[in-house]
């Protein structure tokens, strides 16, 4: 089985090519943050705690995350690959990605890492923005997002570079043409 990381800034286009990835390789899909929005909305208990820190532009504890993760990863035991969307966000993630994995016998195969500067970052997040609904997509919050991505994400990168997985990809242009690219890196 294929695990994918992908990988970049909050506003990179994670979700948006997870959108195509699942519609051409037939990837099961596991977005913590979408996983995070729909606990809010049932008003769960770990949606109420998500809540605070989403709000902030914070991300939310690993041990959170983490467990939340190890539940839904069960749920793919028959799909050919996996994308893992917003996860790893921190360098303790990515070890318990990497022990849970190996418990299936698996590993990640690669990270795709969208780079995309950060202007347009703050441009598409303020677009989402207008109509997305969420209560972290204004300026504010965006700027302390990507705060939190450059101190505490970031170094996952250098994780997945010294596990000889780190594969770059333009993440400007059109959606297609970024398409393209990681459609390469997954038929490596
Ligand atoms: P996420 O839901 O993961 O959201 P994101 O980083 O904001 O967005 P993404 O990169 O998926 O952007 P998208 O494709 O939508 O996280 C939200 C929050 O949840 C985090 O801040 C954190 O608090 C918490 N969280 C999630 N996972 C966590 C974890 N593992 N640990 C701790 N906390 C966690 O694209 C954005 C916009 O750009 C869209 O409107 C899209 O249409 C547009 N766009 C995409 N590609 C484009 C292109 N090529 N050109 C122009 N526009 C484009």
């Amino acid at each position: 089985m294929k695990y994918l990381v992908l990988f970049g800034p909050p506003g990179s286009g994670k979700g948006t090519q997870s959108e195509n990835i699942i519609a051409k390789y037939g990837y099961g899909h596991i977005s913590t943050g979408d996983v995070l929005r729909a606990e809010m909305k049932n008003e769960t208990e770990l949606g109420k705690i998500a809540k605070d820190y989403i709000e902030k532009g914070q991300l939310v504890p690993d041990s959170l995350i983490i467990d939340m993760l190890a539940k839904t990863l069960d749920n793919f035991t028959d799909a050919k690959g996996i994308i893992f969307d917003g996860f790893p966000r921190t360098t303790a993630q990515a070890v318990a990605l990497k022990k849970m994995l190996a418990a299936r016998g698996g590993d990640v195969t690669v990270m795709l890492n969208l780079i995309v500067e950060e202007q347009e970052l703050i441009a598409r997040l303020l677009k989402r923005g207008e109509t997305s609904g969420r209560s972290d997509d204004n300026l504010e919050t965006i700027q302390k997002r990507l705060d939190t991505y450059n101190s505490q994400t970031a170094p996952v990168i250098d994780f997945y570079k010294a596990e000889g997985k780190l594969a770059n990809i333009k993440g400007v242009g059109t959606i297609d043409d970024i398409f393209e690219r990681i459609s390469i890196e997954i038929e490596k």
